[in-house]
């Protein structure tokens, strides 16, 4: 049984760039389904128990091959959202000096960084998410459809953005490069930085 995680924020914290009726159906709607769907599925197979929801997307094929779909998707939708939250914040401290040279040694610098990661953002068809993750030591700008995982890439997410419209739609309507660029005002740079620090 998996809880619907609480926002680490008030809904308003991220306004103006990200309203807080956005927030408040993006999280007690459509995070809220993707859990109780995650825990339908599992719930038909209580001889199953995963380790943590991380797990269920690291090994999909463990998942019993009639809710692997629905795990994939819900399970997906739960973790990515659960991700989102934490690496927002009201205020966006910049990169600590390791990851920015880090994404120095990347990408060239933080800026050619943000213009990569949008680009991503911004020519994902359709619903999905942008990611800056590692991939074998390697720092790799990514993108996936629907709900899908890096994790099920074995690939480690640091940084995330949600380009499905729900995350946008009420404020930025079809605008959705709009969207990302107010998006880098609330990035939690310090999550991130404490995420690619446990990684070495
Ligand atoms: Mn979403």
């Amino acid at each position: 049984m998996f809880t619907l995680p609480a926002l680490p924020y008030d809904y308003a914290a991220l306004e103006p760039y990200i309203d807080a009726e956005t927030m408040h159906l993006h999280h007690d709607k459509h995070h809220a389904a993707y859990t109780k769907n995650l825990n339908d599925a599992l719930a038909t197979h209580p001889e199953f128990t995963p380790k943590s929801a991380e797990d269920l997307l690291i090994d999909l094929v463990s998942v019993p091959e009639d809710i692997r779909t629905k795990v994939k998707n819900n399970g997906g939708g739960y973790v990515n959202h659960s991700f989102f939250w934490e690496i927002m914040a009201s205020q966006a401290p910049p990169p600590d000096s390791k990851l920015l040279s880090a994404l120095n040694s990347a990408f060239g610098t933080l800026d050619t960084f943000k213009e990569k990661f949008t680009a991503a953002a911004v020519g994902q068809f359709g619903s999905g998410w942008a990611w800056l993750v590692a991939d074998h030591g390697r720092l790799v700008i990514t993108s996936t459809g629907n709900q899908d995982s890096p994790l099920s890439q074995n690939q480690t997410p640091l940084l995330a953005v949600d380009v499905w419209e729900h995350a946008y739609y009420l404020k930025y309507q079809n605008r959705r490069a709009e969207y990302i660029t107010a998006w880098w005002h609330v990035v939690n740079w310090m999550r991130v930085s404490e995420i690619f620090a446990g990684l070495s």
